[in-house]
């Protein structure tokens, strides 16, 4: 019994030792611990022997299945450990591969442009408001010394919502509201989109963005006007930029003017870039009316003021030298990634 009981220890145990993996290891556990298995069967023949014998041998079967189990937990941990560092092994990431190119956006020539306007502004002590697109005809048009019947109220220009309601044409609505809050002095700028009846070429678009300036204050004379201008363009478009105002006529300004910059290109010989002139317009201007001070509760003896309006889109076509507007608005990523 003895010897059999060694043989049947020795057997497992070379078998546990030559398992390569744990599916086999598992086969021998059954094969010897099994209900079935060799050294139950061991167990179960123990009535052949002798009663005064049987406490021995019933110990070491017992010692023969604590020596299998503790070699079987052994053998097993140490396969589970060498399958777990194949398994790393074989997902190892190779770091060295070349990256998934990441498609990122590209800021908007406008925005850039419009963020560059912005900083010169602010730096100058200027907030930035905004209002409303969809506007009372009472703001766009009548507080503006736009009296009805006047042809920028021609609804040719205009888009009508209904008899007092409109898409803005021009961001001066936003200024109006502004007097009208009463809080004096003001330095602001209203940048926004606006719409206009236009037909689409490489100049226009029905929807066009405009900065519009103004100052209110005590004292406010031209002279603030045509320094603040000047230093907007030189900070714009470089240091040595010239600045002229020509005369014009604005029903909210008077007097009103356009300025042209001196051509940034060829300063001021003429190229195909000023159309030979050396001038570039950029923006118009002027003293704000009387009238539109009074409309908004202000008093034009007390306080004057000066205010400007500026195409956006006009200053990103000229700075990133782009001929056609429509390019604009087409949101080709190849051509945005271009500023
Ligand atoms: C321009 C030209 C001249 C302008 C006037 C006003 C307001 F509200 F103060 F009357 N805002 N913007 C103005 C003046 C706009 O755009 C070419």
């Amino acid at each position: 019994m003895k010897e059999k009981l060694e043989n049947i220890k020795q057997a497992a145990l070379e078998k546990i030792a030559g398992a390569g993996t744990l599916e086999a290891l598992d086969e021998i556990r059954v094969a010897y611990l099994g209900k079935k298995g060799e050294l139950t069967s061991v167990l179960k023949s123990m009535k052949e022997v002798a009663p005064e014998d049987r406490p021995r041998v019933g110990q070491m079967v017992n010692e023969a299945r604590a020596l299998i189990e503790g070699k079987l937990e052994e053998t097993r941990a140490s396969l589970a450990k060498k399958a777990r560092e194949e398994k790393l092994k074989a997902e190892v990431i190779d770091v060295t591969l070349p990256a998934k190119k990441n498609q990122v956006g590209h800021k908007h020539p406008n925005t850039i442009a419009l963020e560059e306007v912005e900083r010169i502004f602010v730096g100058m002590g200027y907030e930035v408001v905004e209002g409303p697109e969809v506007e009372y005809d009472y703001y766009n048009f009548e507080a503006l010394n736009i009296p009805k019947g006047h042809p920028a109220r021609d609804e040719q220009d205009t888009f009508y919502i209904n008899d007092r309601i409109l898409l803005r044409s021009q961001t001066s609505p936003v200024q109006v509201r502004i007097m009208e809050q009463g809080r004096l002095p003001i330095r602001a700028i209203a940048p926004g989109r606006v719409f206009r009846s236009d037909e689409v070429d490489a100049t226009h678009s029905p929807s066009f963005h405009q900065i519009e300036g103004l100052v209110i204050d005590k004292n406010i004379t031209f002279a603030d006007l045509k320094g603040t201008l000047a230093e907007f363009a030189r900070e714009l478009f470089g240091e040595d930029t010239k600045v002229k105002f020509r005369p014009h006529h604005f029903p909210f300004t008077e007097p009103s003017a356009e300025v042209d910059v001196s051509c940034f290109k060829c300063h001021g010989k003429g190229c195909r870039f000023c159309k030979g002139s050396g001038w570039i317009e950029i923006l118009g201007c002027g003293m704000v009316h009387p009238n539109v001070l009074r409309m908004s509760g202000i008093d034009p003896e007390e306080y004057s003021g000066f205010a400007f309006g500026i195409g956006l889109e006009r200053i990103a076509l000229l700075k990133y030298e782009i001929d056609d507007m429509r390019l604009l608005y087409e949101n080709d990523i190849r051509f945005l990634k271009q500023f």
